[in-house]
């Protein structure tokens, strides 16, 4: 009896023992092959890393060694052919007429988007203004064509400051920006001097998940950054990333500083700065004397100095101003305004 017991026993023993046994096993192949899996995901990850790499710098690389490309000349054929560097020169005079001519697309306010798709931003272009009408010429002539084959959906904001107060550039990107979100949707805001004219169309002006420097390498610099942190000229932001960083300071009247400004209120809310390469980041500005009623601030550094303390009451949340008025015609808005004195 106890003998045919033990061997029961046993049996179930045996059983127990070879089913933990399968168990284990079964275990250590789903292990092994998840490790398999990983490997494969992570190179897989890489290879991608890579492949992008070399198409960033495919794209980087003159489309023709040398040879310059026009602006709005017809090269038949796949439009984004046609991007690459252009030729920039301010020697030969252009009219206003002529740049309506050339730009039969536009419509009423300098706006314009792509015909045959859904553009992916909605970007209203800022540009701080006053008596540059030359300037504004030539920014009208070349950006016109670039936009429209960038494929954005724009609109372009020319906001002068009405009377002879110094000139105050950061406040009236302000204005610009709260001008044109009453006009339209716009995601993204592009705010441009008005004597900066980019050399390569690849450059484009839309937005990018951190705030972005465009103008990088300046013709006035030696097509070489002035120093890491400058973020004058021309620069892109995203309608969150603006909203975020209180817009810009409303107090910097006179030339210099409020570029820096900007600078500090972004990183100081985390966020860094994208550019494009030194090669598509080339642009040429205009040559000018300084203008009268912009002497450099003194005030500049001091304020530099204190952003973190200021920029949460001095911004798009402090802005006030006048509308004195809107002029809207095939290749902009001009909207002339009363922003006050120092
Ligand atoms: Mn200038």
């Amino acid at each position: 009896m106890s003998n045919v017991n033990f061997n029961v026993l046993h049996r179930t023993c045996s059983l127990v023992v070879l089913l933990c046994c399968l168990h284990i096993f079964v275990t250590v192949i789903y292990y092994v092959k998840s490790l398999d899996f990983r490997q494969a995901f992570v190179e897989n990850q890489q290879r991608s890393h890579q492949l992008q790499r070399k198409l960033e710098e495919v794209l980087e690389e003159p489309k023709t060694s040398g040879a310059l490309v026009a602006n709005g000349s017809d090269t038949a054929g796949d439009p984004l052919e046609k991007l690459g560097p252009l030729r920039v020169e301010f020697s030969v005079p252009v009219s206003l007429d002529q740049v309506r001519k050339e730009n039969p697309d536009l419509q009423e306010g300098g706006r314009a988007k792509p015909k045959d798709c859904i553009a992916l931003q909605k970007v209203a272009i800022i540009i701080p203004f006053r008596k540059r009408d030359e300037h504004l010429k030539y920014w009208l002539y070349y950006l016109h064509p670039i936009l429209q084959r960038q494929q954005l959906d724009y609109g372009v904001y020319i906001i002068n400051q009405d009377g002879d107060e110094t000139f105050n550039r950061a406040k009236l990107l302000n204005v610009g920006f709260a001008e044109a979100l009453k006009e339209y949707d716009y995601e993204c805001f592009v705010f441009s001097d008005v004597d900066l004219i980019p050399m390569d169309d690849r450059n484009t002006y839309k937005c990018f998940s951190q705030p972005r420097h465009l103008s990088v390498s300046m013709d006035k610099f030696g097509f070489r950054l002035p120093y890491n942190q400058y973020f004058g000229g021309v620069s892109s932001m995203s309608k969150e990333q603006y909203l975020k960083i209180n817009g810009f300071p409303n107090n910097y009247w006179g030339w210099g500083g409020e570029d820096d400004d900007i600078f500090n209120r972004l990183s100081s809310k985390g966020m860094i700065i994208s550019r494009p390469s030194g090669v598509i980041g080339k642009c040429r500005m205009i040559r000018h004397q300084r203008d009268e009623q912009n002497d450099p601030n003194p005030q500049r550094f001091d304020r530099i100095a204190r952003t973190r303390q200021t920029m949460h009451s001095d911004g798009i949340n402090s802005l006030s101003y006048k509308v004195v008025t809107v002029e809207k015609n095939q290749l902009y808005t001009k909207i002339t305004v009363d922003i006050g004195k120092p």
